[in-house]
């Protein structure tokens, strides 16, 4: 299939831009392993000029601007973005899945979610207009008291290439809904899509400097954002490496933060279990989109009387997924997004060997495909607590394994980690799970299933996964302050 590559440029102050420096980065299929297109690569001055625009969008024409624009205003730009979305959808779809490696059927699925982000966001920024001046009880009535819900200002949002165009939506819709201007800072990875996202905001005339999109590097690009003293907040998705430099950047200006950073998240699975459905749960919990998904099932801890057998069908489910290209049909597994992933994932499997674990199935290259960075599903067994595997994220289709006899080892074994994303118990004991569910050190819990993710629902983690809540009202609110303001209530006239 040949899909053009669009050229794009810096997307700044509602216009395309040449980088300042001139300077592009390539763009690699990781089926092929060919170079497709390239990308700009923004430096400091770009970030400079950006974050001047996006100042100059929320001060343009005092009272006419895009803080000061009603709810339903913004809702009517975050419609349209939704609808060219959806009118793109092939389009955007086969540009992620040759820039990211991710099954075209997933990519179109992504595109869906991101519409239903902005329609979402749309929502809630008419409803916002509503919620104002809500008013505080106080314990005297010569005061009177209200808050009112402001956007917190520029905004730069730093993704990561596992969902990209999803990614930056979870972050630019809601941003976009409370009023803040943004600049959006995709990973090198995979930009294509994000950049086409720029297309779109020219398209549907969104006002200049409300949203711009900087392609580049994360120390030429992020760090110079990160560090912006007009950047009013930082919102970022990626490594807990990167999230504590951008932490750190930020409090030198005492400026907030939110953070989904990595995982290492646990599925529990007790003896009463259905084991095909189970197992199936478990193959989509640790193997969608290649397990680069921060909240993937990466530690299944199975009670030791069903493991065997459980591993068993869980190696029968993987024989029978299809690793391809992904733009072809009935593809289910398409390569992880680039070489150094590619190398890293492997290393970690050689680690786990040398250090006495067991490599159950998968650990290489498939076979059939000579080029492009594809990893078969891996199992990996035999695995103790102070291994590299157990502890570390990474961030690829390798599952490793531990039993356990009791509830209370389960849920030590489920916590023993430096992370806190996501946790899952599977059982047919609604009371165990609930019990397990109390005791999870997680953000989020899913039980009897695992990874389903619904724009309503608060996303985010505790512990090195971060913090800050995305989706639902919760991601509204991660560009909204709260201004309090008291009245004094006179009898006599002022
Ligand atoms: O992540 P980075 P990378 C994990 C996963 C993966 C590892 C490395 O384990 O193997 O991170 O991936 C930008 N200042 N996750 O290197 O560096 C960068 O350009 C500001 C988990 O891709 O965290 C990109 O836009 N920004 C994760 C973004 O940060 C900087 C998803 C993420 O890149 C920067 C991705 C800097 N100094 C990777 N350095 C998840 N939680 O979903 C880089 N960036």
């Amino acid at each position: 299939m040949d899909i053009p590559i669009p050229s794009r440029q810096l997307f700044i102050n509602g216009d395309w831009k040449s980088p300042i420096l001139n300077k592009r980065i390539p763009v690699i299929n990781p089926s092929t392993q060919q170079t497709i297109g390239d990308i700009p690569a923004a430096t400091k001055e770009d970030v400079d000029a950006a974050v001047a625009a996006a100042k100059t969008a929320l001060s343009r024409n005092k009272g006419a601007d895009w803080a000061s624009a009603s709810g339903a205003v913004r809702a009517r730009y975050l419609r349209a973005i939704a609808a060219k979305v959806t009118e793109k959808k092939s389009e955007l779809a086969k540009l992620e899945a040759i820039d990211s490696g991710k099954p075209l059927d997933e990519a179109a699925w992504d595109m869906d979610d991101v519409a239903g982000c902005f329609e979402f966001y749309a929502d809630l920024a008419e409803k916002l207009d509503a919620k104002q001046k809500a008013p505080v009880s106080l314990p005297m009535n010569t005061f009177r008291s209200h808050v009112l819900k402001e956007p917190i200002g520029v905004v730069g949002l730093i993704t990561p290439w596992n969902y990209p165009m999803l990614m930056a939506t979870w972050k630019v819709a809601p941003a976009l809904a409370a009023g803040c201007a943004a600049i959006l800072k995709p990973s090198e990875l995979a930009s294509l899509t994000c950049l086409e996202l720029g297309e779109i905001c020219k398209e549907v005339g969104l006002p200049p400097g409300v949203l711009n999109i900087l392609t580049g590097l994360g120390p030429e690009a992020g760090a110079p954002l990160a560090s912006h003293p007009d950047v009013d907040k930082i919102a970022f998705t990626g490594s807990s490496a990167t999230g504590s430099k951008i932490m750190t950047a930020a409090a030198q200006l005492v400026k907030p933060v939110s953070l989904e950073l990595g995982g290492k998240s646990p599925l529990i699975v007790f003896e009463d279990v259905d084991l095909d459905k189970a197992a199936e749960w478990a193959i989509f919990g640790c193997f969608w989109t290649n397990g680069q998904i921060c909240s993937a099932t990466s530690r299944l801890i199975v009670h030791e009387s069903i493991a065997t057998e459980f591993l068993n069908r869980m190696v029968k489910w993987i024989k029978n997924i299809k690793i391809s290209d992904p733009l072809e049909e009935g593809c289910r597994l398409g390569p992880v997004v680039s070489e150094g992933q590619y190398e890293k994932i492997l290393k970690f499997v050689s680690n786990a060997k040398s250090e006495g674990a067991t490599i159950l199935t998968g650990g290489s290259r498939p076979e059939h495909l000579k080029k492009g960075f594809f990893v078969e599903p891996t199992i990996i067994t035999d695995v103790t607590t102070s291994m590299q595997i157990w502890k570390e994220e990474v961030f690829g289709p390798v599952l490793c394994v531990k039993t356990f006899s009791t509830e209370e080892e389960a849920i030590d074994l489920a916590n023993d980690t430096i992370y806190g994303l996501g946790a899952a118990v599977i059982s047919n004991d609604l009371e165990r799970c609930e019990r397990v569910t109390k005791a999870f050190k997680a953000g989020i819990v899913w039980v009897n299933c695992f990874q389903p993710c619904f724009t309503q629902a608060p996303w985010g983690g505790i512990k090195r996964s971060g913090f800050g809540r995305e989706l639902g009202e919760w991601g509204l609110d991660n560009y909204l302050s709260v201004k309090q303001v008291t009245q004094y209530i006179s009898v006599e006239p002022w």
